[in-house]
């Protein structure tokens, strides 16, 4: 059994059907008389609707029925709710337009959906969407975040002057200032977070049912959060009542942030699975995601740091305009502000922080979560500092960070914008990594690139992040307008065996193995013998899913408090049997026993007792091994780590070739090594894309996207890529039950900074200081073009 406990790199037990080809997905499932919908999307940034005529494709051969942004308001179907409620410095609420699930009045952006048909057929859908006849008077659309807050800016909403939804902020400006005016050097930098669409490799699908003799409504849908789904569709969208509507999330092939929003395309097919008693289903095409899958980052910012004649860091000003695109998504205006400017500590002693974030719509795709979600752009902004301040001050970019490091042993640390640290080694994560990619070797592997024609560059970045989202009070001081806790019931089957049940959502971070091994450590049941199930709103207790590297945190931590009382438990119906004290009875390794004595019961034995419970304290204990837990963190965790890159560029070409990447990272204690290294894969991989090739590019005059297929949008494919050699370096949490921080966003939060600075330093000899991301051929050849002048 212990060969499969917490610490064991067990083989992913998902896996199995997987690679048989036997998951379970939305886009495969077929439903009895199942008709398919299609969503007529706008081609216009920004038009009003004059008209919209659907005479046409209502007479076309199989469809069966059409709905309109007018059909949807005239049935009393609610707006999308945004789950985050954000404040300005000012204390007012952010500006908070109605999102319709159809477009009424005006569209938004490129995508906007305006209607939507159900057929016999997908095709005849198709058909139909494309005979609807829209009248549109097209207006000037403002794509650059910039523009979109300057006067005289074309307004996406009558009521949202200068498109700002919200002005908010963090941190001492005054003692900002200060440090700024004493500072024998700042440095500063403007730059640009692009914009990235995530692309899961599953797209997004729905399929709606309701059964008219039970009234109740069935939505499978690619979820990372069912409960609450269900929550924000029945409660504000629908109006259904809770106990007539299930929501499933079977398996999902990967979400990334993009799957953890309340979409329209949900509401609307389950509207219209109502309204036909036909179960309806939609699968987004890929390009229709490119348009309609929320995206993430784009920032623009200018930040500057203060330092003295030593290049110890006094202050940091970061100015920043965040892009929410057309309308709220979820939890848009959460992702640029509470995400972000809480993490510009880094891991630095920094005495004075100000961060200001405008958060401002533009005629684009909303913007939500991504893999990451406001930390990377928080590390992306301090470490390209860091790396800017060194090199002008003429400082070496390890010394500059080793004077700047909050010491292991000033751990708790609390930081000046809220976030008080729980543990963390970051000197000890850097010198490991330092050695780990033989930095001293450094100088003669440049001389021999240099020998080949190549340049060759080292980036080093350090991060901290806030995950496990979330202490609930804390959250709902922020805007947060639901809990953040997690639940798990552990059901102790009269055989033994387990079966866990847990509000967290897997898709692709291995949580029914190391679920598993968390419940087979407490329980001493042997791994093979316990199953974890989620994703079903009818089976699963509740559970707020899966993002900010929660589900360990969150919900290992639930299972592991639900596992203790079925223990408790056990220990009384044991001392019954064995006419001890429960005091006396003992439990490790799947056995209870008498204090000193070989007087014992497996854990077998007393759940069956539990459930055949002729000889059984009956006035005392009810029947039954079955226990349920609700966990709210006391704090968030915060992984943290030191990433090393070293790239070679062809100065002629201007293409960036990642030649070796190193990653050390605090991730706490680890239930299972080898899932946390597929982890950290991942999510390098992820921000290597977003450093070295992914770019949402939009068309400023028109709006239109002209990155919106693999075509122009570059994903990192395995020959970008070099063999990452990743280890970790535990510093147990102090605020979470075993220790444990999430890892599941690490590699993303860290990687884009060590990139760019590996970029930067190869092309230093043309003195480039900075570059944004990302560091396509032609940027790069650009920047060297420029300065052979
Ligand atoms: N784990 C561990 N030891 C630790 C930390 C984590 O063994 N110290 C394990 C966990 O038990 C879990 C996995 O590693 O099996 C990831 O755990 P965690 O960090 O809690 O992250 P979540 O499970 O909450 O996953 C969310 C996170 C996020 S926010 C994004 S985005 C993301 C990611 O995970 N999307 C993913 N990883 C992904 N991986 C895949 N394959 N697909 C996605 O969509």
């Amino acid at each position: 059994m212990s060969d499969k406990g917490i610490g064991a790199s067990v083989r992913r037990k998902e896996d199995q059907r997987f690679v048989r080809g036997r998951g379970s997905y939305v886009a495969d499932m077929v439903r009895p008389a199942m008709a398919f919908g299609a969503f007529l999307r706008s081609p216009h940034a920004h038009a009003t609707i004059t008209a919209v005529d659907t005479a046409r494709a209502t007479a076309m051969p199989g469809v069966i029925l059409v709905l309109t942004g007018a059909d949807l308001a005239a049935a009393g179907v609610g707006g999308l709710p945004c789950g985050w409620g954000i404040k300005g410095t000012d204390g007012a609420p952010m500006k908070e337009p109605a999102h319709p699930a159809l477009a009424q009045g005006k569209v938004r952006y490129v995508g906007d959906a305006v209607a939507f048909v159900v057929a016999e057929t997908a095709a005849a859908a198709r058909d139909a969407a494309e005979a609807i006849a829209v009248s549109y008077e097209v207006l000037s659309a403002v794509i650059d975040l910039e523009a979109a807050i300057a006067p005289g800016a074309p307004l996406l909403f009558d009521d949202v002057a200068d498109n700002l939804c919200c002005d908010w902020s963090i941190g001492d400006k005054a003692a900002t200032e200060a440090a700024f005016a004493r500072a024998a050097h700042v440095a500063r930098v403007r730059l640009v977070n692009n914009r990235l669409v995530g692309n899961p490799m599953e797209p997004r699908a729905a399929i709606a049912e309701h059964d008219a003799a039970t009234g109740r409504t069935t939505l499978w849908t690619t979820s990372q959060f069912p409960h609450v789904v269900r929550l924000l569709m029945g409660l504000f969208v629908l109006n259904i009542p809770q106990q007539n509507l299930r929501v499933v999330a079977p398996d999902v092939g990967g979400g990334f942030g993009v799957k953890q929003f309340h979409y329209a395309e949900e509401a609307v097919v389950t509207f219209a699975a109502m309204r036909l008693g036909r179960a309806v289903k939609w699968v987004c095409e890929r390009s229709e995601g490119f348009i309609s899958d929320a995206h993430g980052r784009d920032h623009v910012t200018e930040a500057a740091l203060a330092l003295d004649a030593d290049g110890k860091f006094l202050g940091l000003s970061v100015e920043t305009i965040g892009n929410l695109g057309g309308y709220i998504s979820t939890f848009g205006p959460n992702i640029p502000t509470n995400l972000y400017g809480p993490l510009l500590s880094g891991v630095y002693t920094i005495p004075a922080i100000h961060c200001g974030v405008k958060v401002v719509f533009t005629n684009t795709v909303p913007v939500d979560a991504y893999r990451g979600a406001g930390r990377p752009e928080a590390t992306f902004v301090v470490e390209r500092l860091v790396e800017i301040a060194a090199a002008e001050m003429g400082i070496d970019k390890v010394e500059i960070r080793r004077r700047n490091m909050i010491p292991k042993e000033a751990f708790p640390y609390q930081t000046p914008v809220m976030m008080r640290y729980d543990s963390g080694d970051p000197a000890g994560c850097m010198e490991r990594a330092l050695a780990a990619a033989d930095h001293t070797g450094f100088p003669a592997r440049k001389a021999a690139a240099a020998a080949k024609g190549k340049l060759r560059g080292l980036g080093l970045s350090t991060y901290i992040e806030a995950c496990g989202l979330a202490p609930s009070r804390i959250a709902g001081s922020l805007g947060a307008r639901g809990g953040l806790y997690e639940s798990a019931t552990v059901r102790v089957h009269p055989t033994g065996q387990v079966t866990v049940l847990i509000g967290t959502h897997n898709h692709g971070q291995g949580h029914e193995t190391t679920f598993a091994q968390i419940a087979a450590e407490k329980l001493g049941v042997a791994f093979e013998d316990i199953d974890v199930v989620f994703g079903d709103t009818d089976r699963v207790q509740f559970g707020m899913g899966t993002y900010g590297s929660r589900s360990l945190v969150v919900g290992g931590a639930a299972l592991a408090k639900a596992s203790d009382r079925v223990i408790a438990k056990g220990k009384k119906i044991a001392a019954h049997l064995l006419e001890a004290s429960a005091d006396d009875v003992e439990f490790s390794g799947g056995t209870f026993r008498v204090a000193g004595t070989d007087r014992a019961k497996s854990f077998a034995e007393i759940a069956l007792a539990a459930y055949v419970p002729h000889d059984y304290p009956l006035e005392a204990l009810d029947p039954g091994l079955e226990e349920q837990a609700f966990h709210d963190p006391a704090n968030f965790s915060f992984p943290s780590g030191a990433h090393v890159c070293e790239v070679e560029i062809d100065p002629e070409t201007g293409k960036v070739e990642l030649v070796g990447y190193t990653a050390v990272d605090d991730v706490g204690t680890v239930i299972n090594p080898m899932i946390v290294a597929g982890q950290l894969h991942g999510g390098i991989t992820q921000g290597v894309g977003q450093a070295l090739l992914e770019h949402c590019v939009y068309d400023r005059a028109t709006g239109q996207i002209l990155s919106g297929s693999f075509q122009d949008y570059a994903m990192p494919r395995a020959d970008d890529l070099p063999a990452y050699a990743v280890s970790t370096h535990p510093t147990p949490s102090t605020d979470t039950p075993m220790g444990v921080k999430g890892c599941g966003e690490v590699g993303t939060i860290g990687s884009p900074a060590a990139v760019m600075n590996a970029v930067v330093d190869a092309l230093s000899g043309y003195g480039v200081k900075h570059m944004d991301m990302p560091a396509s051929p032609s940027r790069v050849w650009a920047a060297i073009a420029t300065a052979r002048g």
